[in-house]
């Protein structure tokens, strides 16, 4: 069949949208017709070059939403007409990480998603007999798109996809972060250093946990607007500060926060989160990607008194099991996404949105197919 997607044919050249082939699902694989797809800055990185592993070309795209068109032979938990969200991180249920229970990095497809191949080393997408490989097992800026049953959640169908799919993403990782990996507790403090599309999850989560302190930290203050309408008690812009935000945090709490989260993706920030969480029993978690070369560096001390530097991918969550019920906190109206998106858009205003979000003009720009 043919297939409208968006492609990175080649490092650091804006995508082209064009019809290519897509075949259809092999045994354990779902052909999926994607309703929408948030814009995420993983896409517009991968797509630069900057990961020098990564081949091209590639269908990029991770943060969809759609609906089931096909099953392969052997799928038994989804049929078509399921409204599912792609997942980036797999859950087979049989792997060691998924048994443990303990961690949402599935093991089963990591090794094919990487090499941009479903698992049995190919690509299903191809464009007049070149192969044309996918994405983070997602490749979601396309109509249609096929990867195994086992990186679907299904989802409740009458749950709106345009801004649904945010949870393939930004807000789960965000949410689970506190929620799931960081367990924050009613009555904590809790600071946020980058208000995106994580870091307002952050907080919306961090209210929904019932945090009585919300600190957003962001160096642009046209951010605080949306990080206190979902929550955030305080902001800490660069007009507020004389020294540094983790000095002033820790001046503001009388000692540091319960939590901090870091979703700026940073490494500045990163050591300034670590700063900025309590030195005897404060948690800070670590959210952002940064370059390979990239290093923090802290004292032994930073945590001998108690303090833990943790993260997570994806929040923690385990998509297909958990992220039904974090759907629903959306439906029940819990978790607020319609602020979230400052623009929708067509598939062929893709490079726009990467544009918006590289000027830091949206929060999440949503393609709609
Ligand atoms: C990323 C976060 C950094 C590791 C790869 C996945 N998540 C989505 O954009
Ligand atoms: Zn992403």
């Amino acid at each position: 069949m043919k297939t409208k997607a968006a492609i990175a044919f080649e490092p650091g050249k804006p995508l082209e949208v064009l019809e290519i082939d897509l075949a259809g699902p092999k045994a354990g694989e779902v052909l999926v017709e994607m309703e929408a797809c948030g814009i995420c800055h993983t896409d517009a990185h991968s797509a630069s070059g900057a990961e020098s592993w990564r081949k091209f070309p590639f269908v990029p795209g991770h943060e969809g939403c759609g609906i089931v068109r096909e099953v392969g032979t052997g799928v038994t938990g989804l049929k078509a007409g399921d409204k599912v969200i792609p997942l980036y991180k797999s859950e087979c249920g049989h792997c060691m990480p998924c048994v443990s229970g303990k961690s949402n990095h599935c093991a089963t497809i990591m090794p094919t998603q990487k090499l941009g191949v479903l698992m049995d080393g190919t690509s299903r997408f191809s464009d007049q007999g070149q192969e044309i490989l996918h994405f983070m097992g997602c490749s979601a800026f396309s109509q249609f798109t096929v990867a195994p049953e086992i990186s679907f959640a299904k989802i409740a169908n009458d749950a709106p996809s345009g801004e649904i799919c945010l949870l393939g993403c930004a807000v789960t990782t965000g949410l689970g972060a506190v929620l799931k990996t960081s367990q924050v507790k009613a009555g904590s403090s809790v600071a946020v250093f980058g208000i995106g599309g994580i870091g307002l999850s952050v907080i919306q989560g961090a209210r929904i946990a019932g945090a009585k302190r919300i600190i957003a930290v962001d160096l642009h203050a046209h951010k605080f607007a949306l990080a206190k309408q979902f929550g955030a008690t305080d902001t800490l812009g660069p007009a507020d500060l004389t020294g540094s935000a983790a000095e002033e945090i820790i001046e503001m709490t009388g000692g540091g926060c319960d939590y901090t989260f870091e979703a700026a993706g940073a490494t500045s920030a990163m050591q300034e989160a670590i700063r900025a969480a309590h030195p005897l029993w404060g948690t800070c978690c670590l959210l952002g990607n940064t370059a390979d070369e990239d290093r923090i560096s802290i004292h032994p001390t930073a945590v001998l008194g108690g303090r833990k530097i943790i993260g997570c991918t994806f929040g923690g969550v385990q998509g297909r099991s958990e992220l039904p019920g974090y759907v629903d906190l959306a439906t029940q109206g819990k978790l607020d996404l319609a602020p979230m998106v400052t623009h929708h858009l067509s598939l062929n205003e893709i490079n726009h949105g990467i544009d918006l979000m590289h000027a830091g003009k949206s929060i999440r720009s949503v393609i709609h197919f």
